[in-house]
């Protein structure tokens, strides 16, 4: 009975792990800072069609309008009530994109901002996107409703009330984080009210949640408000789904507070792989590619089934949040395409694309000035839409890296190769590797400063596959290289390393 009991709970939490994905479809995009409108028209014209599994969303809580900066992207970092209108648009918006995306198996997973408020600093009126009234000064959320009492300053013990020191657990979980007024998650009042935002977005629809600041919040704490969360909607989920919980927590070691905490609750987003795998594209640190051999669990991350991992995220992407000089975003495209692609390869975790905007930045002694500039918008502060040219490219900043080519094949590589064994290793003990997924798919990169050619073994049937990079199948040709594997699974490559794309990938569904 004992046993019976303890096998059913590991079970129940262990399925906060699965991101309920439809169609064995693997990977998940951030559509950083985009409109619900443009989302609801994204899942069913391009991101259904081509096998994305789900879209991350900014925060749908009202929150925060600030004039100076303008309008900056982290105004939505700061809640100041839990009604679902935001800069990208009302709740009826939100309401009909995660019915249209569900429609089209694509799930809708909810950033959500449950560990503070606005900044301190926020004033007092109806500077929000909805017009709510809330006032930072008094601590007076009544659209929620908190007071005073809701937030943690009696159990911040630190002259200043903020975070001094990452290097003690306590302050990390009960101050301030850059002066956003810290939620007494500990109490019931402000547990219920937290669920209540959750389970209302989950009975709408979405699959589950990127839970903004897990690292300042008590793991027993979020525990509960986990708990507490219903099913999925039965409506596009099987009965007894549960919601799929990704924990924002900046691990890169060192610090009082590691993400080990945090993995029996749900997933935990692994910084380190960003910040290692720029590391080696960019070949720093004397690193090189084929060190990877081992790549995952082997370089000292989390265990596979607990990782959420991405090249770069929102923050890390403008030098916010952690990970450092090494990321590689859109701004080195060569490059981004090539690590993107290594991850949604290699079968190590649960896979996130970036979608960015652009903004200009402005560096003062390595320090971005611009970091704040918020998404393309009209002169009036609203978000723009996004366009889309006519080669799929979107237009009017929005970068939209999960519609370039290569990486949207390689979206759709990680789907035909899922289930399958890492194989077929090979590598020049320099930045030359390849390696396959069972017999579906395999993949080769030269980024070293000389060309590549040799004949490996690919462990693919014979015939003749269109390499997805510089190209792709269309109807029963390929607009790409083409490359002959033969009747023992052994296959010619050559890449330059002037190529565009310096690597090839084939699988399965681009048999020619
Ligand atoms: C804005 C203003 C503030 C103002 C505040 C309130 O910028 O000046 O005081 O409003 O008025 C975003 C923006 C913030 C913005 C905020 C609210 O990034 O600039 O503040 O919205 O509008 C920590 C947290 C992590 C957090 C990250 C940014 O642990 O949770 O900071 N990420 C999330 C979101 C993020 C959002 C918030 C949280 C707030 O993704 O978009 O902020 O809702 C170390 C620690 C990390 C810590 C970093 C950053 O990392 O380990 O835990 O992240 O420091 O301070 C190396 C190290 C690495 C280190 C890193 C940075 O890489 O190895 O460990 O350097 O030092």
């Amino acid at each position: 009975m004992k046993l019976f009991i303890l096998v059913a709970l590991f079970g129940l939490s262990l399925a906060q792990h699965n991101p309920n994905t439809k169609h064995g479809r693997t990977t998940i995009v951030q559509l950083f800072g985009w409109r619900w409108a443009d989302i609801a028209a994204e899942c069913e014209r391009f991101l259904g069609p081509n096998g994305f599994g789900g879209v991350q969303i900014s925060p749908p809580t009202e929150h925060i309008v600030l004039d100076s900066p303008w309008r900056p992207w982290w105004q939505r970092y700061q809640p100041v009530s839990y009604n679902l209108c935001s800069r990208s648009g009302s709740e009826s918006e939100l309401r009909d994109m995660i019915n249209r995306c569900n429609n089209v198996g694509v799930n809708i997973y909810s950033d959500i901002v449950i560990n503070h408020m606005c900044g301190s600093s926020g004033g007092e009126g109806t500077h929000s996107s909805c017009g709510t009234w809330f006032s930072a000064t008094k601590e007076n959320f009544p659209s929620v409703p908190y007071s005073q009492y809701d937030f943690n300053d009696h159990k911040c013990k630190t002259g200043s009330g903020e975070i001094e020191n990452y290097g003690d657990a306590n302050q990390v979980r009960d101050c301030r984080l850059v002066s956003l007024l810290d939620l007494a998650l500990e109490k019931d009042h402000v547990r219920s009210k937290t669920a209540d935002l959750l389970n209302k977005l989950i009975d709408m629809g979405v699959a589950g949640f990127r839970v903004d600041t897990c690292k300042h919040m008590w793991p027993g704490d979020l525990s509960v408000v986990f708990g507490r969360l219903h099913n999925l909607n039965t409506k596009w989920f099987p009965s007894g789904s549960r919601p799929f919980i990704v924990q924002e927590v900046i691990d890169l070691g060192g610090e009082s507070i590691s993400s080990r905490e945090y993995v029996h609750l749900g997933r935990v987003t692994e910084f380190k792989y960003g910040a290692k795998l720029g590391t080696i594209f960019r070949k720093w640190n004397g690193e090189k590619l084929s060190y990877t051999k081992n790549w995952g669990e082997g370089w000292g991350f989390m265990s596979n089934g607990n990782a959420l991992v991405f090249v770069d995220n929102h923050d890390n992407q403008r030098g916010h949040g952690g990970g450092g000089a090494s990321i590689i975003s859109f701004w080195d495209a060569r490059l981004h395409k090539m690590a993107v692609s290594y991850m949604l390869a290699h079968p190590y975790g649960f896979t996130r694309v970036m979608s960015s905007f652009r903004w200009d930045r402005h560096f003062v002694n390595g320090r971005d000035q611009n970091d704040w500039i918020g998404p393309p918008s009209h002169s009036d502060g609203s978000t723009k839409s996004v366009p889309i040219n006519a080669d799929q490219t979107c237009g009017d900043g929005w970068v939209c890296e999960h519609r370039w080519r290569q990486i949207k094949n390689m979206v759709i590589f990680r789907n035909v190769v899922n289930g399958q064994p890492h194989s077929n290793w090979w590598d020049n003990q320099s930045n030359q590797v390849a390696f396959g997924r069972g017999n579906r798919g395999f993949i080769v990169f030269n980024n070293d400063d000389w060309n590549l050619d040799v004949t490996l073994n690919t462990g693919m049937p014979g015939g003749t596959y269109c390499d997805v990079i510089s190209g792709e199948k269309k109807g029963s040709s390929c607009t790409g290289k083409q490359i002959q594997v033969g009747g023992d699974g052994r296959a010619h490559f050559k890449i330059s390393n002037r190529d565009e794309d310096p690597f090839v990938a084939i699988h399965a569904d681009s048999k020619l």
